[in-house]
């Protein structure tokens, strides 16, 4: 397994001289600063290389695009879709071109991973990231107003919701929106509550079905360059894997993956196994999940959740939490030494410690949310700690 740093670029608050002292070799970035929709040129793919490659003496390597965002358009399915997808592929062309084979990217109508709190305590110190059930139906029924919100939760999970918007602050109530506005590292796109109103306007009547016929064709129309190219597309889970604030998710489960796999049956068409998004829902058995898709993954994040029976969850330590991580590891490892036997060439599966607590001097340097230097190296070490038992 190639171990792997998400690294956001000239806007990363942690250098590559540090993350090179984390032990990791693969660099996970995008090119931020490009519009969605836009292409990425060779001269700009070949500049963010530069930078990586500078002091090779780091050993560092620029090994998978995350993420190579779809533009809304795409998703919802409207407007000028053949400028779209050709700047796409015209994308992948420049990325292989320079050597960077494997594309993260992920399917998340409007917004990208969401969390109600991005620094809670942790017990012996740290802080991590959470999801409340209450505090998103408080969001959504109290502070959004969405219509028929209160029907998508639990009569308590409302309840308890009210009870916190109740005796909350208007200062509450902004932090609120800011933690859940955060799930765009990288992006520059953040609503106001106005604005996300308008944005959610733009969804109204596309339904599951429609998300899914977009996505077939987004699938139909790049996978094919992909495949020609030798690329590995790998798309990311939806996080939590669940519809939110009435926009359908569709890469939710085993069934969506399977279908979704199934679109372009070939290697070229994968996945981003991340443990913690599907990991917050129980039914998702993610060493089965491995198993059953373990040719199609390209990527691996690595962390855990601990959930609650009413729909929250919290970001935990690598090995702790609800999913079996060293089972999880087992199996990538297996599926490893399958391709090798085979002999494909993409033996070596890329895996980053995913999001990991705020801990010690994390908290003097402001870090994209999840992505401190101490927390993820942290559990980089305990995840590397299992490979090397795995492998003994
Ligand atoms: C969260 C990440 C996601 C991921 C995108 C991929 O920390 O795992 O933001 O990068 O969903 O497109």
């Amino acid at each position: 397994m190639i171990e792997s740093w998400r690294w956001y670029g000239p806007l990363d608050t942690i250098t590559l001289p540090e993350v090179a002292q984390t032990r990791a070799s693969g660099i996970v970035t995008a090119l931020h600063e490009i519009p969605y929709g836009e292409v990425w040129t060779v001269n700009d793919i070949r500049a963010r290389q530069a930078l990586i490659g500078k002091r090779p003496d780091l050993g560092l390597n620029w090994i998978v695009t995350e993420s190579l965002p779809v533009h809304e358009n795409i998703k919802r399915g409207s407007g000028d879709l053949g400028r779209v997808f050709g700047n796409y592929r015209q994308s992948l062309r420049n990325l292989a071109e320079c050597g960077v084979m494997a594309v993260c990217y992920n399917f998340m109508p409007l917004l990208d991973w969401t969390r109600t709190q991005l620094d809670v305590p942790v017990p012996g110190g740290g802080t991590a990231l959470q999801f409340s059930a209450p505090h998103m139906a408080a969001f959504e029924i109290h502070i959004l107003g969405r219509k028929n919100a209160e029907n998508d939760y639990t009569p308590d999970v409302c309840a308890a919701g009210e009870k916190w918007f109740s005796s909350s602050t208007q200062e509450d109530r902004s932090k609120l929106l800011a933690s859940i506005m955060a799930g765009l590292p990288g992006a520059y796109t953040r609503y106001s509550i106005d604005g996300l109103q308008k944005a959610l306007g733009k969804y109204q009547g596309i339904s599951r079905a429609d998300l899914r016929a977009n996505f077939a064709r987004f699938l139909a129309e790049v996978i094919p360059t992909a495949d020609e190219l030798g690329m590995r597309m790998c798309v990311h889970p939806d996080d939590p894997p669940r519809d939110i604030l009435g926009l359908p998710r569709v890469v939710s489960n085993e069934e969506d993956i399977a279908w979704i796999l199934a679109q372009q049956d070939c290697l070229a068409n994968g996945l981003t196994l991340c443990s913690g998004s599907l990991g917050a829902n129980p039914e998702n058995d993610l060493p089965a999940i491995a198993r059953q898709f373990a040719d199609r993954i390209h990527f691996a994040h690595l962390r855990n959740v601990k959930r609650e029976p009413d729909g929250s969850f919290q970001e935990v330590a690598h090995l702790n939490g609800d999913t079996d991580m060293v089972e999880l590891v087992k199996v990538l490892l297996n599926e490893e030494a399958r391709r090798l036997m085979v002999g494909r060439m993409d033996a070596d599966i890329p895996f980053r410690p995913d999001h990991g607590h705020e801990l010690l001097d994390d908290f003097k340097r402001q870090a994209f949310p999840g992505y401190h230097l101490t927390g993820r190296m942290c559990g980089l070490a305990e995840l590397r700690g299992v490979i090397a038992a795995l492998r003994h």
